[in-house]
């Protein structure tokens, strides 16, 4: 341990602590902008300046270490003043047109601004003339409003290894870009967000498609159906003041009914069907030697175009189920409508997603049209959603609890955990025993395949029936998986595991690219807590024991895996 003194406290720390750890340690805080906790100190910007007691000499509290008896001073007029400039530089070069910008009320750059008193610049403003890149069906690129702090380039190449955006020219001149200054649209880019989920400014951000749902709300002629996916519950709470993890489903349906969409389903519903389908063709691999092991979870869209696009001699191994998303928009449609009578053409399908890449996933082939319609119109983020009932004034934290709509409401605990990094793999788990054993689960909790280590390897006995598991999550830790997999087969050994769950986002889709902002591994475990509780508390914790889920195969689908359920359940993956 290391002994310091912070503004003449003494604070004992780990070796190794940076000085804007320690500092933390004692509540002061220090102030960044490049700085993000998911990533490694670069000290791009130069705000966390301190200096050492009776040393007119400053460092960056980011990336300086502590040391035996230093005497850090985090605090003073001139350090004040030197932090003052060099948000009055950054500002120089910005548009600051706060008032027309999507980060407006959270932006990081503006509330320095606001802290540091701001009120004129003292340098001239000159802002580069550079376009904004609308390529990407998920996320915009505003390449004039970056600050240069690098976070987004970490963490697509570091965090996520898909290396689609870069720097482009040095110092002031430096611009964010696509990899190769290619259209953001045509460049490797996974659409998974998290570049708009790290950036402190509104350089990068997702579309927003708020206004299509207006629209549709409006129209008198229109049927508005809903859906929110698993780890919207635990975040959207966030935007109104609630602690992150703080399950609040049932006002989240009364508020969409406030909104004015006549019926709410939930794709947790959706993932219940997912582990029906998605169980029974692991079964069928296993015990029929039917298609490829191990299978991989294919419910993530920006792992599926990650896969497609670095990986496409390992689509066989994908599962063929839809995702919860697109399970819900066929079911809607082709089963739904008609069981209430309405005109499926009136139908207008909107997802809450806590992902951006779920915005390109609606369209991703003529499989998401298996209704006959476009099985989902529109895709939006927790963050749009939440901006949405601001806009509306509806005051979500008092309204009164209400249900969702059935049959493809209620859900199982099973469906719930799908938000989370390993959720899949353990609703799976928990169906996949009951299908091969004929019974049920004594002890539903798969522990080992919770929590954020990257990637999580377990055994399961299903009767004597070994089934050997990964899970992985945050792009950059899925190749290792891969590579084991590849170099078995190679080697024309036996596969490393049967089944394989991967989800792009660090802590799957509870710190998904669309979630409100300032995720870090606290906040992702605080989340995935809410979502472990919300499981606990149902009645049913297995999928295949939904009642819903049965009346769904006896009214319509029959058997999961059967001719009905995979035109409109399952797809297709292209190289
Ligand atoms: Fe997810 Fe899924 S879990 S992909 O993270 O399989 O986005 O929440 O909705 O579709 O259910 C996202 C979440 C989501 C799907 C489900
Ligand atoms: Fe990279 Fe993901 Fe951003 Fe695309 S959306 S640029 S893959 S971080």
């Amino acid at each position: 341990m290391v002994n310091l003194t912070i503004n003449g406290m003494p604070v004992q720390v780990e070796e190794g602590t940076s000085i804007l750890d320690a500092a933390k340690k004692t509540n002061i805080k220090i102030p960044t902008l490049c700085y993000n906790p998911d990533l490694p100190p670069w000290a791009a910007c130069g705000i966390c300046i301190v200096r050492m007691e009776g040393s007119p000499k400053m460092v960056r509290a980011c990336t300086t270490p502590v040391a035996e008896g230093m005497k850090v001073i985090t605090h003073d007029p001139e350090i004040i003043q030197v932090r003052r400039t060099v948000v009055e530089l950054i500002l120089s070069n910005h548009p600051n047109d706060c008032l027309q910008c999507p980060r407006n009320g959270n932006c990081e750059l503006q509330t320095l601004a606001a802290e540091f008193g701001i009120r004129e610049v003292p340098f001239q403003n000159i802002v580069k003339d550079l376009k904004k890149d609308e390529s990407n069906p998920s996320i915009i690129l505003d390449p004039k409003k970056c600050v240069r702090c690098g976070r987004c380039v970490k963490v697509c190449q570091d965090m996520q290894n898909v290396w689609a955006i870069e720097f482009l020219g040095r110092g002031i001149s430096g611009r964010i870009a696509s990899a190769a200054d290619v259209p953001l649209g045509e460049s490797p880019c996974i659409k998974c967000g998290q570049c708009s989920a790290h950036c402190p400014v509104g350089a990068i951000y997702e579309r927003d498609d708020t206004r299509k749902v207006w629209a549709a709300l409006q129209n008198k002629d229109i049927h508005p159906v809903v859906q929110i996916a698993p780890a919207v519950r635990v975040a959207l709470g966030e935007e109104f003041g609630l602690e992150p993890g703080t399950i609040i489903t049932k006002k989240i349906y009364a508020a969409l009914r406030r909104l004015g969409f006549k019926t709410v389903f939930d794709t947790n519903f959706a993932a219940d069907l997912t582990i029906m389908e998605e169980g029974t063709e692991l079964v069928k691999r296993l015990t029929e030697g039917k298609g490829d092991i191990p299978l991989i979870t294919s419910c993530c869209p920006a792992w599926v175009d990650y896969l497609e696009k670095y990986y496409p001699e390992m689509i066989p191994h994908f599962s063929t189920a839809k995702s919860p998303q697109q399970m819900m928009g066929a079911m809607i449609k082709a089963y739904w409508a008609q069981k209430a009578g309405v005109d499926p053409a009136k139908v207008f399908s909107v997802s809450i997603m806590p992902c951006t890449a779920k915005k390109w996933e609606i369209d991703r082939n003529d499989d998401m049209k298996s209704s006959g319609y476009q099985d989902v119109d529109v895709s939006i983020t927790t963050r749009e959603l939440a901006r949405m009932i601001k806009q509306a004034g509806i005051d979500i934290l008092n309204l009164p609890d209400e249900e969702a709509d059935s049959p493809l409401g209620p859900y199982t605990g099973a469906g719930t955990i799908f938000g989370a990094t390993g959720g899949v793999m353990e609703a799976a788990v928990r169906t996949a025993y009951f299908l091969v054993t004929k019974k049920e689960m004594g002890d539903v909790n798969f522990i080992p395949a919770r929590g954020l280590q990257g990637v999580k390897e377990a055994e399961v006995d299903m009767n004597g029936t070994k089934i050997r598991i990964a899970v992985a999550h945050q792009m950059g830790n899925i190749a290792a998986v891969l590579e084991k997999i590849k170099e078995a087969k190679a080697a024309g050994k036996e596969t490393p595991y049967h089944f394989v769950e991967v989800m792009a986002c660090r802590g799957g889709c509870i710190a998904g690219g669309g979630q409100p902002y300032g995720c870090t591994d606290e906040v992702r475990s605080k989340r995935i807590a809410g979502i472990y509780a919300d499981d606990e508390k149902s009645t049913y914790r297995c999928s295949h024991q939904n009642p819903f889920i049965k009346q769904v195969y006896d009214e319509f689908l029959g058997e999961p895996n059967d001719h009905k359920a995979h035109e409109l359940l399952h797809t297709h993956y292209v190289a």
